[in-house]
């Protein structure tokens, strides 16, 4: 397949590169970051994730590719650290990643190697991670939980949104796809969905953000919902991380 071929090449060359789209608390805090992948291709402009994620998915090339990702993630993390910017970032992890036998180790070894502050590491998962064995997964999250890696479900109520997950798993935020946001003002059910998502993930204590927030008008809605977590395009877009560096708030 071409488009395998030329993203390995990419790789290889050291083409890609991250995003980082920040997320909000209340009125426009910044307590975090999600790592976007970016593949920019010299006539086209950038190629979408959506368009290569799943052809890399179908092969072990998400695994190499997530692994490129991670470190990246980690070494720019370590970077900002040093210079007094501490970031909680999120890295999406795609179920064929995770599935790997030896998925813990790998990160261990991000981790040592970069020197990343595990406790500033969230991993986002998606649904189709979970519908795996369930003793396997949880004994997976458990192990990095120990490193101090923590879990959010991304993506939440587009799949097969089993609720026995948020009970049988370390999960400590939900992030609600935007597919529902988008709608919020206009269509009555997607607004009660997402109202029943927030009040629920209250009452489990777990966290929720909203993504795909674009509009004051679905902002007002979701604070009166109880949200208190976001991220969209009404307060940032994906920024590149020289700019995303100057947006997080320095400890000196
Ligand atoms: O960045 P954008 O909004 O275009 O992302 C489109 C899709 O690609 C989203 O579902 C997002 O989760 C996914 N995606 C972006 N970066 C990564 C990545 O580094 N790894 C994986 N597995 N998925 C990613
Ligand atoms: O599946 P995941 O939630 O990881 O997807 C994140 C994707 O959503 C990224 O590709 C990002 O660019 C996109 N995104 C983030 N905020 C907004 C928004 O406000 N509106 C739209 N349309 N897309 C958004
Ligand atoms: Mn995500
Ligand atoms: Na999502």
């Amino acid at each position: 397949q071409q488009i395998e071929e030329r993203l390995r090449e990419a790789i290889e060359k050291d083409r890609l590169y991250v995003s980082y789209q920040p997320l909000v608390r209340g009125a426009g805090k910044i307590v975090g970051a999600e790592a976007l992948l970016r593949w920019p291709d010299g006539e086209n402009g950038l190629i979408n994730p959506s368009a290569f994620i799943p052809i890399a998915e179908m092969t072990d090339l998400i695994c190499c590719l997530g692994n490129w990702v991670l470190t990246e993630v980690c070494r720019q993390m370590a970077e900002w650290e040093a210079q007094g910017r501490v970031l909680v970032v999120s890295v999406n992890i795609s179920p064929r990643e995770f599935q790997q036998e030896n998925f813990v180790e790998q990160v261990q070894e991000v981790v040592i190697s970069t020197g990343v502050r595990a406790d500033c590491l969230v991993f986002e998962l998606t649904e189709g991670v979970l519908l795996t064995n369930v003793d396997k997964v949880r004994n997976k999250m458990r192990r990095l939980s120990e490193l101090g890696i923590r879990f959010s479900l991304d993506d939440f109520g587009t799949g097969y949104s089993s609720l026995q997950y948020l009970k049988q798993l370390p999960i400590n935020t939900l992030k609600i796809d935007q597919s529902f946001v988008r709608d919020i003002t206009t269509d009555s059910n997607d607004a009660a969905i997402v109202a029943t998502i927030i009040a629920m993930a209250r009452s489990l204590d777990i966290d929720v953000v909203a993504e795909g927030v674009e509009k004051k008008e679905e902002l007002a809605y979701l604070i009166k919902c109880g949200c208190t977590l976001f991220q969209g395009f009404y307060f940032s877009r994906p920024v590149r991380a020289k700019r995303m560096a100057s947006l997080i708030p320095s400890k000196q």
